[in-house]
Formats: C-alpha cells, structure tokens, sequence
C-alpha cells in the first residue's frame, strides 16, 4: 500500500482552539501525524512519499475559486491588520443575515467562511491543507493507474470543509478531492464512505445533488453532536443525487456492535451500487479513548473495519480524518489497514 505524506503539515499549530469557553492548543496537532507514522513503520508498511505539489484544477473541482484565494492569503491579512497569531472570526452571517456579497473586511470575510470557532487559521494553514489535499490527490492518482489502494496521510483533516466553508478542523475537503480526481480520471461511479465519528458535513453538501458518488456516513447523531446542523437520516440527497446520500446517526456511548451492524449496512449499499472505486474518510475518533469524542470502539476491533472494507473488493482510496487519542492513535489507524491488507487478495 503506497502512503503518501507531506511533512509540511507541521506548519499548521492552533493554539486557538475555542474549547469550552476557552482557548486551548488544538486536539487536531501534529503528533497527530508522528504517531501514526510510527506505528504503520513498525508495522513493517512501507515508507510514505511526499506527494508532487496539488494541481490548483484538483483543489477548483472541489472549491469555490473565491474561497481559495482568501483561504491562501487570509493569515497574511489578519498579521498586517491584526498582528501576529491565529486568525478567529467573532461575527457570522447567521439565516436572516445576508452572506453575499462576502465583506471586503477580513473580519468580516473570516465569519462569512467559517462555520465552527474550534477551527483558526494559522500561519502554515495553506500550506498544510494543500499538503494534504496533495496526498489525497496522489492516492487517487496511484489507484486510478492500477493500484488496489493507497492511503493519503494528511493533516489538517476535510471532510467538514464544504465547497467555500471551513471548521471542524479542516480547510480543503481532502475525500471529496480525491472522488472528484477518481472521477476525473475514468470512474464513473464512486462510494464515498465516512467512518469518522463526525458527520461528514462538508462531503454531503459537496455532493449531495450528484448521482454518481454515493455518500454514506456513521456518525455521532447531529441531535447530540458536532457538527449539529447536519447529519441526520432523513438526508438523502437532492434532484438527480436523491437516494445518493445515507446518514447513519448513533447515540452517545454507541459500541461496536451496534456500530459495525451500520457497517454492513453501509457496506450493502456500496456493494449494490456498483461503484467503480471507494473512498474511505478514515477517523478513529470512535475510539473510546477519544478526548473529544464519545463512541466506544476498542483498539481490538480497527482490524475488523478494514476486513470488511477489503471484502467490496473495489479500488480504495483511504483518507485520513480525525482521531485525538494521540496514545492510540497509531495502533488504531494501522489496525484499520493492517486488517484492510490482510483480507485483501
Ligand atoms: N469543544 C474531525 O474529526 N470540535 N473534526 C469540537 C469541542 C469539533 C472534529 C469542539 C470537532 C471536529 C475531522
Ligand atoms: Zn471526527
């Protein structure tokens, strides 16, 4: 299984994590990243490669062109106006408030792209989401040559980003990038499936009106969880992408039994729906370890998810998401892929 990584990722810190009423350094760091790499080398995987630059058509097919421009330059901005340090928004543009057109003001700017105050724009935010928007496209590229997977080890995370919003610590929506070069490159039909504990918001909006990427996530219900005003099962798609989209939300305290019965449910869709290649938006967040995070999967059962992903026998593009049990971390991920690679054939 190739792994593609850029060390770049480091460059993006937030020490400005509104947490509980708060400002703490962000769950999502990049030990994130040094944990997971040392448990895949121990476990005998081969050693990542840095990903050529992201082609600015990979980043356009996903995003709004506006969006990206203020995403490139908004931390340079906010030093000139502001002074050093991470950028936050303290107003949004709220239903009943109007959105467009987005202020000149980068204050303003800031709450008209933002959608969740867990998320600032640092100084090595651009580099870092395109580093990873660049590893997701380097998968994408590797399995759409003939490879049967690759695994794009990226941080910041994306599937919250939406086409022109950010939060929930990501920036660039890295798994709908990498189904839009899958696409690009020949597939006609693609699974999306979303094992994050999170729902995967931005992934949804993205597509939700498409009908040829099948979106399914487990998650957390929206009702009790992040990212709260998205996620719910009566979400099904829209125009010619109805029926093309499928929630499962699960309670607080949700175990893996419970969990993996959506699993296979989610599983049966991608098997009838006959996809040409999966991505997977990989969080372990449902780790019951996990800080911020309230599902109770065990270390133990990670293989198990990859076995059964391994057996839609489809191309598969893995794309990492979250996970903030940085202990774990790495065991939890490489259990995922060993299991993945062990029922492959
Ligand atoms: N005080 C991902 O797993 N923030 N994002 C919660 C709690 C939301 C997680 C703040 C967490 C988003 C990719
Ligand atoms: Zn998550």
């Amino acid at each position: 299984m190739q792994i593609f990584h850029d060390p770049g990722h480091r460059a993006h810190e937030s020490l400005s994590e509104l947490h509980e009423g708060a400002l703490v350094r962000s769950f999502e760091c990049p030990e994130r990243m040094d944990v997971i790499l040392s448990a895949l080398a121990e476990a005998g995987f081969a050693l990542p490669q840095a990903p050529p630059p992201v082609p600015w058509q990979a980043l356009q097919a996903v995003h709004d062109t506006a969006y990206l421009r203020f995403l490139e330059t908004s931390h340079d901005r906010w030093v000139a106006e502001h002074g050093p340090g991470d950028a936050l928004p303290f107003t949004w543009p709220m239903p009943g408030l109007r959105r467009a057109p987005v202020p000149k003001a980068l204050d303003g700017a800031l709450g008209a792209y933002n959608f969740s105050v867990d998320t600032a724009i640092t100084a090595g935010t651009w580099a870092a989401a395109t580093g990873a928007a660049a590893c997701a496209v380097a998968a994408a590229g590797v399995v759409s040559a003939g490879a049967a997977t690759a695994f794009a080890l990226g941080r910041p995370p994306g599937h919250h980003a939406h086409a022109d919003l950010y939060g929930g610590y990501c920036f660039l929506n890295n798994a709908a990038i990498a189904a839009e070069d899958l696409r690009r490159a020949g597939a006609a039909q693609i699974a999306v499936l979303d094992i994050d504990y999170h729902h995967g918001n931005g992934t949804q909006a993205i597509f939700y009106d498409r009908a040829d990427i099948l979106f399914l996530s487990l998650h957390a219900d929206p009702a009790v969880e992040f990212p709260y005003f998205l996620g719910h099962a009566c979400e099904t798609g829209e125009g010619p992408g109805e029926g093309a989209t499928q929630n499962y939300p699960m309670p607080h305290g949700t175990e893996f039994a419970a969990w993996t019965e959506r699993l296979e449910h989610a599983c049966g869709r991608v098997a009838a729906h006959g996809s040409d290649a999966l991505v997977v938006s990989l969080g372990v967040d449902t780790f019951e370890g996990d800080p911020i995070s309230r599902f109770r999967l065990q270390t133990s059962d990670f293989p198990a998810i990859g076995a059964r992903i391994a057996r839609l026998r489809l191309p598969t593009v893995w794309v990492m998401e979250g996970g903030y049990a940085v202990e774990a971390l790495g065991r939890n991920v490489a259990g995922v892929l060993q299991g993945y690679l062990n029922d492959c054939v």
